[in-house]
Order: structure tokens, then sequence, then C-alpha cells
């Protein structure tokens, strides 16, 4: 196993097109190996990846839904991509832009190799029936880290229901809590990064 992942971590860019998806090779002529974050808009993916790299201002987060529309990839520790993606399944958003989301979304999946993917839940909302069509268009195919986001957000008895549920309906994957106000999950998601992406 390597050293700790997330001691540094730069801002590379913002792609609306493939052309712009960074290179896969390293300058040591390694592929670079591809972590992604994705999940409903506002469950917190932008929030969870500033908390990661201990930065306030890289990922723009915001209350309102839909807030990230490109693919923000930054490159950590000189060896791996961390990649930003638009969320799904936001209601208010017309309908025409859920469709063309979706499509750049699934079109990404296809073409894009991922090694680990980071797959957000809202704690107070559990797994909703766009989570559910996005873990049935994966099919297995990639290595997956559940993560219940805003777990501050609920008391004992809350987070005892909903985790519960939560982990019947995801079955054979096991999830994470997260805060993005304590630090313990920080140290514990990021072992399990390193343990999947380096294995
Ligand atoms: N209390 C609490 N609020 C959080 C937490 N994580 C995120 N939030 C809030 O949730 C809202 C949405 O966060 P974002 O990180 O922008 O969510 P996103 O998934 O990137 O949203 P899109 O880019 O629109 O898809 C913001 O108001 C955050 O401050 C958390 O752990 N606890
Ligand atoms: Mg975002």
């Amino acid at each position: 196993m390597k050293k700790k992942s997330f001691r540094h971590s730069h801002f590379l860019i913002s792609a609306l097109e493939e052309a712009q998806w960074p290179t896969t090779k390293s300058p040591t002529g390694k592929r670079f190996k591809e972590l992604a974050i994705v999940g409903r808009s506002n469950v917190g993916k932008s929030s969870l990846i500033n908390h990661l790299l201990g930065s306030k201002a890289v990922a723009k987060v915001s209350s309102r839904p839909g807030k990230t529309q490109r693919l923000n990839y930054f490159l950590i520790d000189n060896a791996f991509y961390l990649v930003d993606l638009p969320g799904y399944g936001y209601a208010k958003v017309a309908k025409k832009m859920q469709k063309e989301w979706g499509e750049h979304l699934e079109y990404f999946f296809l073409n894009r190799k991922i090694d680990v993917l980071l797959f957000l839940i809202d704690s107070r909302r559990g797994l909703q029936p766009a989570d559910e069509e996005f873990l049935s268009f994966l099919s297995g195919t990639i290595k997956v880290i559940p993560v219940i986001t805003k777990t501050d957000k609920l008391n004992q008895s809350e987070k005892h229901k909903n985790f519960r549920n939560i982990k019947d309906s995801l079955r054979e994957y096991s999830p994470i809590p997260y805060s993005v106000k304590e630090g313990r999950c920080r140290e514990h998601l990021i072992t399990q990064i390193d343990t999947l992406l380096w294995e």
C-alpha cells in the first residue's frame, strides 16, 4: 500500500467536451488512475471534494442544485485524477436539460475508464429512483464506494433508521457515513479510496 493520498492537489480543467478530458498517460508513460464522484444534485459532491482536498474553495459549492455542470478535473499527488461530475435527478431543472446531463454522464461512463467511483447518497433522502437507475446502468462494472452525506443533519435514531434502509437498498456495497463537519470520516474514506485505487 502506498502512503496516504490527498496530500497535494491542483485543479486542471473544467471540461465540457471529450477533447478537453485530460490525457490518461502520465509523464512516466503509465496510465493515470481515475476517481470519479457522482450523485444527485445538491447531495454534497463538491463539498466532499473540498473536504478531501483540505480546502474550502477548490470545487464550487452551492445551496442551489445544479451548480456543477461541467466535468471538473483535479490532479492528486501527481498520481491520479479526481473528477467532480454534474449532479443528476434534480426535478426543478428543465426536462430538456436533465436529458442533456443524463446523456453527457452516460457518454462519459461509457467512454472513460473510471477506477473507483464515489457514489453519494443524501442521508436524509436515501436511495432515490434516479440513484437506482444510475446503479443499474453501471451494472457492477466499476468499483463503487457509496458515501452517505450530511450525516450531521440527522439525530441518532434517524441515523440508525436511514442508514439501515440505505444499506438494505444497496445490498452488495457497504456505505461510509460522511459529514464535512466531522474530521474522522475523511481519514476513513481516504483509506478506503487508497485500498481500492491501488489494490
Ligand atoms: N450540514 C451539511 N451540509 C452539507 C454537507 N455537505 C454539503 N452540504 C451543503 O449542501 C449543499 C450542496 O452542496 P454541494 O457540495 O454544492 O452539492 P453538489 O452535489 O456538488 O451539487 P451540484 O453541483 O448541484 O450537483 C451546500 O449548501 C452545502 O453547504 C454536510 O456534510 N453537512
Ligand atoms: Mg457540485
